[in-house]
């Protein structure tokens, strides 16, 4: 299959929906005969950023090395998505300027705060309130979301299938695929 390699950079608030989306979106593309692939918390943290925590300082080094991976991923010509909290402006737009033009997309994961707390899929929320789990974003730790995001998915009304195939329709809209 014919089709142009980019990076799907997701950031949102734990529980929003990044890495359902992404592994849902990597299917059908799959499906469809694309190279991709995932980054996420479960593939990077345990291996390449083991050590790295949850500080301020912890998670810029967190997104700038994969910033670099995605780069990788680019340069072997897949489409890669990653789904990270990735909570600074600043750091999202340092990754950005890694990339040429029309190869990176930032796509914000919208959903309100109280609706991923409701979700609260690993516990984690609870913990979080309860002071069992510190520096936990949303709750005291920041969240800087996207001024001028390539793509915004809300998801608090929506199923992970819609979300995965407006995916489709902007890759095929920009000409990547
Ligand atoms: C935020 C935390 C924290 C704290 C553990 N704050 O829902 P999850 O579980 O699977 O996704 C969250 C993941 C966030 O890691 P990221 O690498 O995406 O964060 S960042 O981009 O800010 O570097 C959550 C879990 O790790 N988790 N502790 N304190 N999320």
């Amino acid at each position: 299959n014919n089709h142009k390699s980019c990076a799907l950079w997701f950031t949102g608030f734990s529980g929003s929906g990044k890495s359902t989306i992404a592994n849902e979106l990597d299917t059908q593309l799959h499906t469809m005969g694309i190279r991709s692939y995932v980054l996420d918390g479960d593939n990077i943290r345990h291996g390449l950023n083991k050590g790295l925590g949850f500080t301020a300082e912890d998670r810029i080094e967190n997104i700038r090395r994969v910033g670099e991976a995605a780069k990788l991923f680019v340069d072997s010509g897949q489409i890669v998505i990653t789904a990270f909290i990735s909570p600074f402006r600043e750091d999202r737009q340092r990754v950005r300027q890694l990339f040429e033009e029309g190869e990176f997309f930032e796509v914000y994961i919208d959903c309100p705060l109280d609706i991923c707390e409701e979700r609260d899929p690993k516990g984690l929320y609870r913990k979080a309130r309860n002071g069992e789990i510190r520096d936990f974003t949303g709750i005291d730790s920041p969240y800087e979301p996207p001024v001028n995001p390539d793509l915004t998915i809300q998801t608090e009304n929506r199923t992970v299938t819609e979300s995965a195939s407006l995916l489709i329709r902007y890759l095929e809209e920009k000409g990547i695929i």
